[in-house]
């Protein structure tokens, strides 16, 4: 077997975000029935996960009502490799609402990250008579300014779920993406490292043998990491050249994650597996966590 980590690629999560009412649900149930509902507004989210193309596409379809957007998108946005943003074309009253949200996502969550994202815009309803034209969304959205993010690769699609208008192209677009991204993803992550502030190893991968002394490494990415604090500033992801190895490091308060990677074509997706698995450390109850709890976190992301 291949030694070297690689992502889990099979899973790919997507979520399907945007005001309340516009379709999500509706769509999430076209992919899964191939028909036409009226669902009801969704509590929550639902989860559903659909084998596509050799992918377990695990799709978040998320409530789009106020308390839900606040508290919840960013977490399901941030880990996710796919979004799908839903607009109500014939609801011209909240064009600029929904397109506030739009921007808070591309700015300021999905910039957060910097992994690479497909994003899939939707303006639906077609088959209303007060639906919108395109250009008028484009327009109303600032969408012209989408080219300038080079993590996201961004279409439209002005659909109806109703009459299977563009759906199945548009699904088949985010389909073709994501294949594409996570087949970069296939990664050489050489070795991953969890330490504590006191340089101890609470995790260590390290097929290659990059070190055979694990608190050296571990002390020497807190050297790093503080090194560069006092250089830089504080700042949560660093990214350092050691040799031939591209060393991306997070710290938090207690502890620090740091990847080994060959290649720069890896580090969004290595930025992807940082986040995710700082918010799986943070979800976790315990106070304490042992080595077999951090394996068991790092390998819902990589094997
Ligand atoms: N005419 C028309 N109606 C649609 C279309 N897509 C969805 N709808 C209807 O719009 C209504 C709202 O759809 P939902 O899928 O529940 O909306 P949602 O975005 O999930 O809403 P929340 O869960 O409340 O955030 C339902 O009655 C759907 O049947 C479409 O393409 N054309
Ligand atoms: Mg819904």
């Amino acid at each position: 077997m291949n030694p070297e980590l690689s992502v889990k690629r099979k899973n790919v999560p997507v979520s399907i975000i945007g005001l309340e009412y516009s379709g999500k649900t509706t769509f999430l149930n076209w992919l899964i029935k191939q028909r036409f509902t009226r669902p009801k507004p969704t509590v929550g989210y639902n989860f559903e996960v659909l084998e596509v193309a050799n992918m377990h596409i695990n799709i978040f379809d998320l409530s789009g009502h106020e308390k839900f957007r606040e508290n919840i998108w960013k977490n399901f946005v941030q880990s996710s490799v796919g979004i799908v943003f839903f607009v109500d074309s014939s609801d011209k009253n909240k064009l600029k609402k929904s397109a506030k949200w739009f921007w808070k996502v591309v700015n300021e969550w999905l910039q957060e990250i910097y992994s690479e994202y497909a994003l899939l815009f939707i303006a639906n309803k077609a088959d209303l008579k007060n639906s919108l034209d395109l250009e008028t969304i484009i327009r109303t959205f600032d969408l012209y300014k989408m080219s300038k993010y080079s993590n996201i690769s961004f279409q439209i699609f002005k659909t109806s779920i109703k009459e299977e208008l563009n759906i199945k192209t548009a699904f088949q677009w985010l389909v073709n993406k994501l294949n594409s991204i996570t087949k970069n993803q296939q990664v050489d992550i050489h070795a991953l490292i969890i330490s504590d502030k006191f340089s101890n190893t609470l995790y260590s991968y390290d097929p290659h043998n990059i070190s055979s002394d694990h608190e050296l490494l571990s002390g020497f990415v807190n050297a790093i990491s503080s090194f560069s604090n006092e250089l830089l500033g504080y700042e949560n992801l660093k990214l350092v050249r050691l040799g031939k190895y591209y060393v991306l490091i997070s710290q938090e308060q207690s502890y620090s994650v740091a990847i080994f990677s060959l290649s720069e074509t890896n580090l969004p997706e290595a930025r992807r597996i940082i986040y995710n698995i700082h918010r799986k450390i943070k979800e976790s109850q315990k106070k304490i966590l042992s080595t077999e709890d951090y394996q068991a976190i790092v390998e819902q992301f990589i094997f």
